[in-house]
C-alpha cells in the first residue's frame, strides 16, 4: 500500500464554496432555489418533473426525507437521452439511469452509463468528479467471477475514461431491491481538482487481491472537496485490509465500521465525529436490522442526521455500510 499522501492533488485556493447536503421532510411543487440536485428515496417518495430530481430505487427504512444538495449561484439543467445533468456555482450533477436489457446486462449498462457521465463530464468545465453513487439490482446474484456486482466494476473501468483515469472519486456501489435490470448512477463534480484520501486501515480497493474479481473496484474511499470544508466519504464497511471483518455479526460490524470511518476522518484532516451539519446514510442488507443501526448511531453520533435505506452491501458477508459527509 502507497502512502495516502501520494495520491493527493493539492486543491487550489478560492475554490467555489461546496454543496451543502441536507435532509428534509418530503415536498412536492418546485424546488428551492440553489437545488443542484434533489432525491426521493423508493417508492412511496414524490415524484417531481425535474432533471435535477431523481427517485433512487432504495426503500428507507424509517424516515423518509427528500435529499438536497444546494448550491451558491444560477442553476441550469437538461437532459440527453439517459442522461440528465444540472450546474451551478462551479458544481455539476449528473445522473444516468438504465436498462441492462439493453446492454446485455450489468457490465455492458456499466459501461453504457459510465461511456455517457465520462463524455459528458470531458466536456463540462467541471470535470473533477468528486464523488459518484451506483445502485444495480441483485447485486450478489452470480457465482464467483460472475457475480452481478463484479461484473459490473469490469463494466465501470472500461466506460470510465480520461477524466476518470486523473484519479478515482469517492463512491458507493449498493444492490437495490426494485426492477433487477435497472442501473442508477449519478455524481458530483466541480472545476477544481480535490483530494483524495485514503484509509490506512485499509487496501485501497483499486489494489484488492485477485481473489475479489478479474476487476477491482475503481474507487476513492473519501475525496476533500476543493474548497477544502468538506470530507465526501465512501461507502464503508467492515473491511480491514482488504478483507471482509466479523461475517454476519451486526454490532462488530458496526464497531469496525466505525473505526474505519474514524481513521478516514483522522487521515482526511476532518473533526472528530459527525455533528448536525454531517447527513450520514446507512445501508442495511436486512431490514430487520435497521433499529439496532439507528441505535448505533444515535449512540455515537447523535447529532448527524442519518437516513437509513434497504440496500445490499457488495459483499455477501457485510451487512451494513455507511457514507455521507464531513463538513468542517
Ligand atoms: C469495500 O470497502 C466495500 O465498488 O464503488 C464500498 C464503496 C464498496 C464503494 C464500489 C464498494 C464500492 O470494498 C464495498
Amino acid at each position: 500500500m502507497r502512502p495516502a499522501s501520494d495520491m493527493r492533488e493539492r486543491a487550489t485556493p478560492a475554490a467555489s464554496p461546496s454543496p451543502i447536503v441536507t435532509y428534509r421532510a418530503p415536498f412536492t411543487g418546485a424546488l428551492p432555489p440553489g437545488t443542484l440536485a434533489a432525491f426521493g428515496f423508493g417508492t412511496s417518495a414524490p415524484v417531481v418533473d425535474d432533471p435535477r430530481w431523481l427517485n433512487v430505487a432504495l426503500e428507507p427504512l424509517g424516515d423518509a426525507p427528500v435529499e438536497l444538495w444546494t448550491v451558491e449561484g444560477e442553476i441550469t439543467c437538461g437532459r440527453e437521452g439517459d442522461l440528465r445533468w444540472s450546474r451551478g456555482g462551479g458544481w455539476l450533477y449528473a445522473a444516468v439511469e438504465c436498462e441492462e436489457a439493453a446492454f446485455g446486462g450489468p457490465e455492458g449498462a456499466a459501461t453504457h452509463a459510465y461511456q455517457l457521465l465520462s463524455s459528458f463530464v470531458a466536456g463540462a468545465p467541471e470535470c473533477h468528479v468528486q464523488r459518484i453513487w451506483n445502485y444495480l439490482g441483485a447485486i450478489n446474484t452470480g457465482p464467483g467471477d460472475d457475480e452481478r456486482y463484479k461484473q459490473f466494476c469490469t463494466g465501470r473501468i472500461n466506460g470510465m475514461g480520461e477524466v476518470f483515469a486523473k484519479g478515482f472519486p469517492a463512491a458507493s456501489a449498493i444492490g437495490h431491491h426494485a426492477s433487477k435490470g435497472l442501473l442508477q448512477v449519478y455524481l458530483m463534480a466541480t472545476d477544481r481538482p480535490g483530494t483524495r484520501v485514503e484509509n490506512p486501515r485499509q487496501v485501497s480497493a483499486w489494489e484488492y487481491p485477485r481473489q475479489y474479481g478479474r476487476t477491482p473496484p475503481s474507487f476513492a474511499r473519501a475525496t476533500f472537496l476543493p474548497a477544502n470544508d468538506v470530507l465526501a466519504i465512501s461507502g464503508t464497511a467492515a473491511v480491514v485490509g482488504h478483507a471482509s471483518a466479523h461475517a454476519g455479526d451486526l454490532a462488530a460490524q458496526l464497531a469496525e465500521t466505525r473505526r474505519n470511518l474514524d481513521a478516514l476522518l483522522a487521515h482526511g484532516g476532518a473533526p472528530e465525529g459527525f455533528n448536525a451539519h454531517a447527513p450520514l446514510k446507512a445501508y442495511v442488507r436486512h431490514r430487520e436490522d435497521a433499529a439496532a443501526v439507528k441505535a448505533f448511531a444515535e449512540a455515537h453520533w447523535p447529532e448527524a442526521p442519518l437516513l437509513i435505506v434497504h440496500g445490499d452491501i457488495c459483499r455477501e458477508e457485510l451487512l451494513v455500510e455507511i457514507d455521507g459527509w464531513r463538513y468542517r
